[in-house]
């Protein structure tokens, strides 16, 4: 993206009343907001060692009760990615948005902890956590050693830990396919979503249900939405704009056009 077409987009009348008038603002992220700090999109999250293996395939009940050594060996090949990763320019973009008189919710479908690394606190994550793995027998939550797991053998499998409380196996902390997003965080996010004047949806490709309906929702509350992406994707419902280009290169600039009002 030149400076000089993101000028031009950003000069958009339209868009820049919508940024002039936000109060109740919503950060809706997806594994795009990670790219940039090295973690692979969740549609390309199989690269190298996982190559031959489907995400939605993997990230099942299913897949773990048949398999529980791949999958544990496939979320703690993600754990360590997040881990040795840093937070990029557009989270702390975004955590930058919080210093304002702005209300802001950063909501999130990411199971990375970087929004949190780079300041934004309270963080609603839609699809829960790397970091927070529990007993898939009794749901006691399990704590991880700080060190990264010792390398898989063949570089891919992984036995999954056993829970102190019941000798369960743990599993991850995320929701797989198929299994009730946590209501409490759903029900907030659609709220959020319903009451805001502004939603930026950064990196996602709004393939995943429930959550994707999150900027729906904003949009027929009459909200303005700016999908940043660079695959232009619009849901053509009310006022919306796309900013095609990485969001560390344009969350920076979208904040500091709403912090110079
Ligand atoms: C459920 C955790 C029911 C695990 C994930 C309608 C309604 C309800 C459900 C459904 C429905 N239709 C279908 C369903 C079923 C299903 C679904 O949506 N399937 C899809 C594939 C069609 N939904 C479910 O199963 C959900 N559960 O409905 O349960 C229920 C109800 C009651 C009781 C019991 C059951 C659960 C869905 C959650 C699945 N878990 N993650 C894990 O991470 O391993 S979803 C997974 O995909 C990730 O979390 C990710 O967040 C999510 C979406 O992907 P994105 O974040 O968008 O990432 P993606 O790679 O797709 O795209 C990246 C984007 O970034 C791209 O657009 C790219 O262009 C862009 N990009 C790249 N680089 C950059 C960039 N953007 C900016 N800057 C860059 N540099
Ligand atoms: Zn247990």
């Amino acid at each position: 993206m030149t400076s000089q077409s993101a000028d031009v987009q950003l000069r958009d009348p339209g868009l820049q009343a919508a940024l002039c008038a936000a109060q109740r603002v919503v950060v809706f992220s997806g594994a795009g907001v990670s790219a940039e700090s090295g973690i692979a999109t969740f549609r390309d999250s199989l690269i190298g060692l996982w190559q031959n293996f489907d995400p939605a395939r993997l990230a099942t009940v299913a897949a773990f009760e048949q398999d529980p050594e791949l999958v544990w060996g496939w979320y703690e090949w993600r754990r360590m990615q997040v881990l040795a990763a840093q937070p990029n320019a557009a989270h702390l973009a975004i955590a930058a948005l919080a210093n304002t008189n702005l209300e802001l919710t950063v909501i999130t479908q990411n199971v990375d902890d970087l929004h949190e690394r780079a300041g934004s606190a309270q963080v609603l994550h839609l699809h829960g956590s790397l970091h927070q793995p529990r007993c898939h027998a009794c749901g006691e939550a399990h704590r991880l050693p700080p060190e990264a797991p010792r390398e898989p053998t063949g570089g891919r499998r992984l036995s999954p830990p056993i829970c102190a409380h019941c000798a369960g196996m743990v599993r991850p902390g995320v929701v797989w396919f198929g299994e009730a997003l946590p209501e409490h965080s759903l029900q907030q996010a659609f709220e959020t979503a319903a009451d805001c004047d502004l939603l930026l949806s950064v990196g996602t490709s709004g393939v995943v249900y429930p959550a994707a309906q999150v900027p729906e929702i904003a949009l027929r509350s009459g909200a303005a939405v700016i999908h940043i992406n660079p695959q232009r994707q619009l849901l053509g419902i009310g006022r919306e704009w796309a900013l095609a280009g990485p969001a560390a290169e344009w969350m920076p600039r979208l904040v500091k056009t709403l912090l110079s009002r």
